[in-house]
């Protein structure tokens, strides 16, 4: 904008005057307000798996999973500091339980999944149905419904936390509650809604076709079922260009993304592969499952290897080159772009 010098003065003035009836000027800023295209506040950042397990374990010895509520290390990206968030919409932190302990009941407006690092035979139980949770099974609790966490294993168990908390900051949409028990009392046998709908089928009556809410019934996806699933699909399909082999959680109600507000999925990029470069409005929270490789953001290279999470915000052009076979599972704000008529993205 060129504005005359008293032409600026006297705007100034005219700003200083208004300032105590909280009125502002759009002309200053629409530019800023209505970009050409997203310039995301996140950086690209990645999280050594090693490292942020030393500082998870050192609160483990000062701090119990009761006491705390959540015993949880927020991964929080450095342009969005004191957010809690790992891009603008999505937060992501590390959570821990050791053997013996009880993460009490709560239930709150927010979505989570938890994707499992390390560990064996912990559970999450949905309103008293325990997931028994294994390496890299992804658990989804969905709003509003009752969950607890347990570790009856003999050793620690550490997964990833992924919760829409700064969407429903956004739209100042949060409830939350505690249960007067600690574990919710159990409603089901564990495995009971993965056999009735996990297998592409559904109880076709009967009151317990009823306990699981019919827009949510699925909440566990084993590794045991998916990663067999990516490994036919590297034998049978060509390699998508852009994607590798990839395989969308789905949530079998309405074959639609996993909740309302976040999309997972997970890949295969077979050894030597180095995919095309891509640009999409969701960013993504990545995790290896398995291999070593690179990352290229914006032409910046991150090592990739075992359990290391990487964020890549919206818009970001990325490249995947994978030294070995490199298994991934990533999570992002897909699915609520996608309601709101948002999300693009382009592939070269
Ligand atoms: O396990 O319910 O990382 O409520 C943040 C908030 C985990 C949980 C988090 C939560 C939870």
């Amino acid at each position: 904008m060129v504005l005359a010098n008293d032409q600026r003065a006297q705007l100034e003035a005219l700003y200083a005057e208004m300032l105590p009836e909280h009125l502002t000027p759009l002309w200053e800023s629409l530019a800023e307000l209505v970009r050409p295209q997203p310039r995301s506040p996140a950086r690209v950042q990645r999280w050594s798996y090693d490292v942020a397990r030393g500082y998870l374990l050192r609160a483990g010895d000062l701090i119990s999973a009761e006491q705390a509520e959540r015993r949880v290390l927020i991964l929080e990206n450095a342009g969005l500091a004191g957010q809690s968030a790992i891009v603008p919409s999505l937060y992501a932190g590390l959570q821990l339980i050791l053997p013996g302990e009880i993460a009490p009941s709560h239930r709150h407006s927010q979505c989570a999944l938890r994707f499992v690092l390390e560990g064996d035979g912990a559970f999450t139980a949905l309103d008293g149905e325990k997931a028994i949770m294994r390496p890299f099974d992804l658990v989804l609790t969905p709003g509003g419904q009752w969950h607890d966490h347990g570790n009856p294993s003999d050793q620690p168990m550490i997964w990833l936390d992924g919760l829409d908390i700064p969407t429903v900051r956004h739209f100042d949409a949060s409830f939350a509650e505690h249960l007067s028990e600690k574990a919710h009392k159990e409603t089901a046998p564990p495995g009971d809604t993965l056999a009735r709908y996990g297998h592409n089928m559904r109880p076709m009556r009967g009151s317990t076709a009823d306990r699981r809410p019919v827009h949510q019934p699925l909440f566990h996806y084993p590794y045991a079922q998916w990663r067999p699933a990516l490994d036919a699909m590297a034998r049978s399909a060509e390699v998508d260009p852009h994607l590798g082999h990839a395989l969308e959680f789905l949530n079998p109600a309405d074959g639609g993304a996993i909740m309302p507000t976040i999309s997972a999925h997970v890949r295969l990029l077979p050894a030597g592969f180095e995919t095309r470069p891509r640009r999409s409005t969701d960013g993504t929270v990545f995790v290896v499952v398995e291999g070593t490789g690179t990352a290229r953001v914006e032409g910046q290279d991150i090592a990739l290897g075992p359990r290391d999470i990487m964020v890549v915000p919206s818009w970001h052009e990325l490249v995947l080159l994978a030294a070995t076979d490199l298994v991934l599972f990533a999570y992002s704000d897909k699915a609520a772009q996608e309601k709101l008529n948002l999300y693009k993205e382009m592939n070269e």
